[in-house]
């Protein structure tokens, strides 16, 4: 099986093929096949205690559960309940940082500060908080109360969904009657509807998971507003990322999970001359070099230039190497395995949230009031770990690509400014009515063991350049692109069509970057999927259409996670065709798979779409922006 095209990961793996200890996710996967069929197609159900009960597919066996329920309700259940977790998941982190920021806004949490104020304003008008005239800290303790609010119940729904959209996608929202009145309760709305005896209505089910979905979407949207606050609006950064950003000969910290609330102050901390100092103490001579993996690596690069190791389905590749010495973790996408694929190792695996402790770590709990000093005290677990270090297990592949991040919606506006000060977004739309610009594909997602790592990202994004699509990336699809050399000026000349390599030429020469932009732009993390939003809603309103009319497109081509489930089925509410290259558990019921595929085109606009082979993907893509630069008379 070929598990990867990312080179160093195929390095590190071949070097420790046959490891009888060593084993990887693939090593894992390999010993679950074949999964279970009734759980591929998500007919199996386990919501009361007389099951598990599971649906015969070839219609020979039981049609129904004990309880009656049959494969439509039970696999509208399974999808909506993952929806709810991916919710939980970025609302858990949206509301830890609106906590700092109600700290920060009281006087307390001293090492974190309103790092851009511009943004807070912004926001705050947003959502309709006077500013004029007022101080930061006030605007703060509003928009607190403001985002706060967000998770509890209240009549006039999510302010974050509401001031975020077109006027269109709000009342196809309020005509499905699927505007969430809340974060918390629409999670809580969907385990209750998905308990024992209660919603049996296949479809009905799917509106409950479309609305729980839109809360998911203010969550996301929040978290990366309130990330911008704290810590500053990403701006253009050149950066490296792939496992050769590891150094031997420094103290290698890597940091692992979501929220920049933890790994933007160890970012900060990091550079401080006694922390630097320390770890050339302890025998490194280059010092301090921390590292990034999966989102929260996406946080630091973009707002501090902090090279980014690897992805979340080779995170054990970076303990692989024998040259890791801390693994810092929050919450969210870390595998258990990373505590013992470090036993093989020295790797001090650091965890540093009460939610997310695990067997094998140490844990030093991460506190908002004194983060400074706990993050000086990780670093120094991991300082004092390099003499742990067993030179003879050191193996860092060398591959490594430039990559510029950063591309937050607020940069791409400037950087087309230097085009148009007047009016930014006219090159934009002047050139995709042109044709320079066919259409905009947003990668999102994750990496899965299920397809050789990153094959479906870089077939498909070629496809799509030569054909004049420009790409946003976020999540491990930003990792993805920035390993295999999609981010830089070099990749628009090699990948990107005629029209869209001029395009990007002019704008990277006006903004002075002495080369095109980039053909993938670097967008963030998964919560910053609210990011491309915002610029579409901008394009939208000033065309005067809706979401659902634009030459935009998403995909997630090797997805894993319930969050991407629940940004993926936003993203079909927002009125997008999403395509994803694995197939999600639902097809058991032909009812759910037809809903989500086909019939929730004529409510939304939006719809899945799902393909696995990436070729053909990318031409599905192609004809469903061309039926929509038609649909707009272009
Ligand atoms: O939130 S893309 S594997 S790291 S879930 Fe996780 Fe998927 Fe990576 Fe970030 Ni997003
Ligand atoms: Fe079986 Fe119904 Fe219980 Fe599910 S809820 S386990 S289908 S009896």
């Amino acid at each position: 099986m070929n598990r990867s095209i990312d080179p160093a990961v195929t390095e590190i793996l071949a070097h420790h093929k046959g490891g009888a200890q060593l084993q990887t996710a693939w090593d894992r996967y390999e010993a679950q096949l074949p999964q279970c069929g009734f759980g591929e197609l998500g007919v199996c159900c386990r919501h009361c205690m007389q099951g598990p009960c599971r649906i015969d597919p070839f219609g020979e066996g039981a049609q129904r559960g004990i309880c009656g329920a049959d494969a439509d309700t039970i696999v509208a259940r399974g999808l909506a309940r993952a929806v709810a977790g991916g919710t939980a998941s970025h609302s858990g982190h949206a509301r830890h940082l609106a906590h700092v920021l109600k700290k920060i806004a009281a006087g307390k949490a001293a090492d974190y500060a309103i790092t851009d104020e511009a943004k807070l304003k912004a926001v705050a008008a947003r959502v309709g908080i006077a500013t004029a005239g007022r101080a930061s800290r006030d605007i703060a303790r509003d928009l607190t109360d403001k985002a706060l609010a967000e998770f509890s119940d209240k009549d006039e729904g999510l302010a974050w969904a509401a001031t975020t959209v077109t006027k269109g996608r709000l009342e196809v929202f309020s005509r499905l009657g699927i505007v969430p009145t809340s974060i918390d309760s629409s999670v809580a709305e969907v385990m209750h509807r998905t308990t024992y005896g209660v919603d049996a209505d296949p479809v009905n089910i799917l509106l409950g998971a479309l609305k729980c979905a839109l809360a998911d979407y203010a969550a996301c949207h929040l978290a990366a507003d309130l990330a911008d606050i704290l810590f500053g609006t990403p701006q253009p950064v050149v950066s490296r990322a792939n496992l050769g950003v590891l150094k031997s000969g420094a103290v290698n910290i890597a940091l692992h999970g979501h929220n920049p609330l933890l790994s933007d102050i160890i970012a900060q901390v990091a550079s401080e001359p006694e922390m630097i100092e320390a770890a050339k103490q302890a025998g490194a001579a280059e010092g301090l070099n921390v590292v990034g993996i999966c989102c929260t690596g996406n946080e630091v690069l973009m707002r501090h230039g902090i090279p980014l190791a690897t992805s979340s389905v080779s995170q054990e590749t970076a303990i692989m190497t024998g040259a890791l010495d801390a693994l810092v973790v929050d919450y969210q996408c870390i595998m258990p395995a990373v505590a013992t694929a470090a036993e093989c190792f020295h790797t001090k695996i650091i965890t540093t949230m009460p939610i997310a402790k695990m067997p094998g770590a140490e844990h030093v709990e991460f506190c908002d009031e004194r983060a400074a000093d706990c993050a000086r005290k990780i670093l120094r677990k991991g300082i004092a770990n390099f003499q742990q270090r067993n030179a003879d297990k050191v193996c860092i592949p060398k591959h490594t690509s430039a990559a510029i991040a950063g591309f937050s919606a607020e940069a791409i506006i400037a950087t087309l400014a230097k085009v148009n000060s007047e009016d930014p977004l006219k090159p934009l739309i002047d050139n995709i009515v042109a044709g320079n610009i066919r259409g905009i594909c947003l990668f999102a997602g994750c990496n899965s063991v299920k397809v050789p790592q990153d094959r479906n990202y870089v077939e498909m994004v070629k496809l799509l350049l030569a054909n004049n699509v420009l790409i946003l990336a976020t999540g491990c699809a930003s990792s993805a692109y920035a390993r295999h050399g999609f981010m830089t000026s070099e990749a628009t000349k090699q990948y990107a069509g005629t029209g869209l390599a001029a395009v990007l030429t002019a704008v990277g020469e006006a903004a002075g970057l002495g080369g095109p932009l980039p053909p993938v732009l670097h967008m963030g993390s998964c919560v910053d999927n609210a990011r491309p939003v915002d610029v579409a809603v901008a394009v939208a309103d000033k065309l005067g259409v809706d979401l659902s009319q634009l030459p935009v497109v998403a995909s997630a081509p090797e997805a894993v996670t319930e969050k991407a489930v629940a940004i993926g089925t936003w993203a079909v509410a927002a009125g997008l065709p999403v395509h994803l290259g694995i197939a999600p558990p639902v097809l058991g019921s032909k009812l759910v798979a037809t809903v989500l595929t086909d019939k929730i085109k004529g409510l939304l606009g939006g719809y899945f779409l799902v393909e696995p082979d990436p070729a053909k993907a990318a031409a599905a893509l192609l004809a469903v922006i061309d039926q929509r630069r038609v649909g707009l008379g272009l």
